[in-house]
């Protein structure tokens, strides 16, 4: 459906018709307040949000009207439109009345703007700085300049409010706020010749709301003025950038606005610089402007309107500060940073000119055994409705418009999921459940759990991450490993928060999860600017979540600290949290996160030595045999053993725990370790006594098998065979044994070859019994069945 505005047509309607005869109108109406809330003339009892955009042309910053482009523009409202916004705020500069020319562009503006479902905050007196005396001659321009404007637009529906002036309560630099001392009585001469335009255009256009568009959201409510601007607007407006607020989080300055006022309030501008540098990376403004949509929907205010809607055109020779705050780069064709993603799936709002009665499509989402499955991303297509199942497996996609949908579920570990051809009624809703069936799993792990990329790729923020940084950085802090890690850094502030992410992991299996911490503070109280880990068994995405596992809160001050977890999937998937705190009690509070891991952990039926190699995992068993530059553990009841390709770091007997990857060596199974912890002292193990046509038994997933073996895989464990000696080469330092069973190999049969590794060599004909690790040697290239003695202790005579 193309709903592309016919630009030029509609400029040659308006200067045809000097009465006003302009695009259609939106059915919506016009805006209206209702207690704390916006609603529309058409329906009041519809409350809307707002979700805008300030916008300047992309090649046209601070001259949108003087430079005036309307397919540019055209252009780009409909990318916001896409972008599900539903306000545009842009600017009028000067005190004086607009020329024809630049009335026809702000009227034309306005029809843009509906066409695309949004509705024009229009700021009127930008860049003037003049504030005149009542009854002045300067005065009189400014009330003509508003007689054009507003009578031209009275009774459009395409605007949603006057906004008289942006940012009245900047004076100079050295009264950068009307609150400080000193700037009273201009603030007064300010707030005076607001109150005088506010009441100028009520006069002309009592169909639209006014407001001002205030820096600092104190002064809303100046206690210095006679009249505060609080009193005469429609909605409070303020302004937030972090760095204006250095003592109050976005949440706290709505709260104190919250306290002063019953009126609506609508944040008119907030942004984040995505210039690239420190804190100021694409990945940086994402994170911060999800955190803010979250904020707005908990504190339930009208909305926000984000600083801006384009990257600026680089021939522009404005300062670079300005340039990238936008959601849309200046490439040439508009690519959308990560933030855009975030304002168009978070925080949903209605557009304008829409069919009013939209429906919703919910439902639960179970795995095979009916049990719950959270996590799960659900979308409806076309369109870009998402929502996440809850803890019990719900969702909703709500404001969905009426027709018919595919409906979608995918999560990691499980297959995706599509139900075709949901009709959506109007004003009605449909359920659409569904039953997930878990993936084949190939191999396991974390995405980027070393925090290697810029973009915090794998990874999910929430609350207030800075994200990767390099090192050394605050307080010399390094990576543990590699170049980059995960930091969050504040300065007398609160940034309160973590990431996750989803694994996939086989259903029921055992995983170890770590990652290690680091933490700095100065000043403040001991343990209050602290990391921890957390684990969803289930899957789910909510930190908040009951079914999270968490460590508790770790200071790491003096460096890297391993936080390690140990649980069972309950679902073919689990979910890791990495959480930081910052209390806002201290001069510096740093969190920092590196190498994030999944192990799966040994099991009696040592199940992860049966999955593909270079899987993660973690294997407690006891040592059975060191062989110079390897060892074997196995467990404790003998039903598995392996190979650790590293020097043993205890004695036979000793308990040791093995982390690292799956690998195979001469088709034997073998961990290649990344740590190792030697965890207690014990017996030497006994050996299971075997007839050598079992050595070896069935080869697990990614292992060669043995011709004709059969039976449970007991490659890697201590094991003891009894027989006659048949063939001894002492040059190859290998003999073959023969109990009668009937193993073979195509080198020799009967028997079964003992690798010697060294030791003595019995005769020829000799009865003797081998001790030795089960395992398989290449004979012409076959896997054939082998026992690996330790030492010369091993082979008996009898
Ligand atoms: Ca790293």
């Amino acid at each position: 459906m193309s709903n592309v505005w016919p630009a030029a047509a509609c400029a040659a309607v308006i200067l045809m018709s000097a009465s006003g005869c302009l695009a259609s109108e939106l059915p919506d109406g016009f805006v209206q307040v209702k207690g704390d809330q916006f609603v529309l003339s058409s329906n009041p009892d519809r409350i809307f949000k707002v979700k805008g955009f300030n916008y300047f042309p992309q090649r046209h910053p601070w001259a949108i009207f003087s430079e005036w482009d309307p397919q540019e523009v055209q252009t780009e409202l409909a990318i916001a439109r896409d972008m599900n916004s539903n306000v545009i705020r842009t600017f009028v500069t000067g005190g004086e009345p607009p020329s024809q020319a630049t009335l026809n562009a702000i009227v034309e503006f306005v029809q843009i703007c509906k066409a695309n479902n949004q509705k024009a905050i229009i700021s009127l007196f930008d860049g003037y700085h003049t504030y005149p005396a009542a009854g002045s001659a300067e005065e009189a321009k400014n009330l003509a300049k508003i007689d054009a404007i507003c009578s031209a637009l009275k009774n459009d529906t395409g605007v949603f409010a006057w906004d008289i002036k942006n940012e009245p309560d900047w004076i100079n630099d050295t009264y950068w706020s009307w609150s400080l001392p000193g700037a009273e009585a201009e603030a007064a001469r300010r707030i005076d010749w607001l109150y005088r335009m506010r009441n100028r255009i009520k006069q002309v256009d009592p169909n639209h709301l006014v407001t001002v568009g205030l820096i600092f959201n104190y002064n809303n409510y100046l206690p210095t003025s006679t009249r505060t601007v609080e009193s005469f607007v429609d909605f409070v407006c303020y302004h937030y950038y972090p760095r204006n607020y250095p003592f109050e989080t976005f949440r706290q300055s709505i709260r104190s606005l919250k306290a002063r006022t019953s009126k609506p309030i609508n944040v008119e501008e907030i942004g984040h610089n995505a210039w690239g540098g420190p804190g100021a990376t694409e990945q940086d403004q994402a994170n911060l402007f999800a955190e803010w949509l979250q904020v707005i929907e908990e504190e339930g205010i009208t909305g926000l309107v984000q600083w801006t809607l384009c990257d600026w055109w680089d021939q522009w020779p404005g300062p670079i500060e300005e340039r990238y705050y936008g959601f849309l780069r200046a490439d040439g064709h508009y690519t959308w940073k990560p933030a855009a993603y975030v304002y168009r799936d978070n925080f949903v709002v209605d557009q304008f000119g829409l069919p009013q009665d939209r429906g919703q499509i919910s439902g639960r989402v179970t795995d095979a055994s009916g049990e719950p499955v959270p996590g799960v991303k659900v979308t409806a297509l076309p369109g870009s409705y998402t929502a996440q199942t809850r803890i019990d497996g719900t969702y909703s996609l709500l404001n969905v418009l009426p027709g018919s949908y595919t409906v979608r579920a995918e999560s990691i570990g499980y297959r995706t999921a599509e139900h075709s051809g949901v009709q959506v009624p109007a004003g009605g809703s449909v359920t659409v459940d569904f039953q997930m069936e878990a993936a084949q799993l190939q191999a396991m792990g974390l995405t980027n759990g070393g925090f290697e990329t810029a973009d915090l790729s794998g990874w999910t923020p929430w609350g207030q991450v800075d994200g990767t940084q390099t090192g050394p950085w605050f307080a010399s802090i390094t990576p543990r490993s590699g170049s980059r890690f995960l930091g969050t850094a504040t300065n007398w502030g609160q940034k309160n928060g973590g990431v996750w992410q989803q694994v996939a992991a086989p259903q029921g299996s055992r995983l170890v999860v770590e990652v290690w911490s680091r933490t700095y503070r100065q000043g403040g109280s001991e343990g209050s600017v602290a990391n921890r880990l957390g684990v969803d068994p289930a899957g789910g995405t909510d930190p908040t979540a009951p079914t999270v596992i968490w460590t508790p809160f770790r200071e790491s001050p003096s460096g890297w600290e391993r936080l390690a977890l140990t649980v069972t999937a309950a679902r073919p998937r689990i979910t890791v949290f990495l959480q930081h705190r910052q209390p806002g009690d201290t001069v510096w509070a740093i969190n920092c996160f590196d190498d994030a891991a999944v192990y799966e952990a040994s099991l009696r039926g040592g199940e992860p030595l049966r999955r593909p190699d270079n899987w993660p995992v973690e294997m407690e068993g006891t040592v059975s045999a060191i062989l110079g530059s390897f060892y074997y553990i196995q467990d404790a009841g003998r039903a598995w053993g392996v190979r650790v390709s590293s020097a043993a770091p205890a004695q036979i007997g000793s308990r040791v725990r093995v982390r690292g990857r799956l690998g195979s060596s001469t088709g034997e199974r073998l961990i290649a370790p990344l740590a190792s912890e030697v965890t207690g002292t014990g017996e030497p193990p006994v050996p299971l006594a075997m007839k050598s046509a079992a050595v070896g038994g069935e080869a697990p997933a990614g292992l060669a098998g043995i011709p004709g073996a059969s039976g449970i895989y007991n490659g890697g464990l201590l094991v003891r065979i009894t027989g006659r000696v048949v063939w001894a080469n002492p040059a190859m330092s290998l003999f073959y044994l023969d109990d009668g069973s009937g193993a073979g190999d195509a080198f020799r049969t009967p028997g079964i070859r003992v690798l010697c590794n060294g030791a003595w060599i019995p005769p020829e004909g000799s009865f003797a019994s081998v001790t030795g690790i089960s395992t398989r040697a290449s004979v012409s290239g076959v896997p054939a069945r082998a026992v690996r003695v330790r030492s010369a202790e091993d082979i008996v005579i009898h």
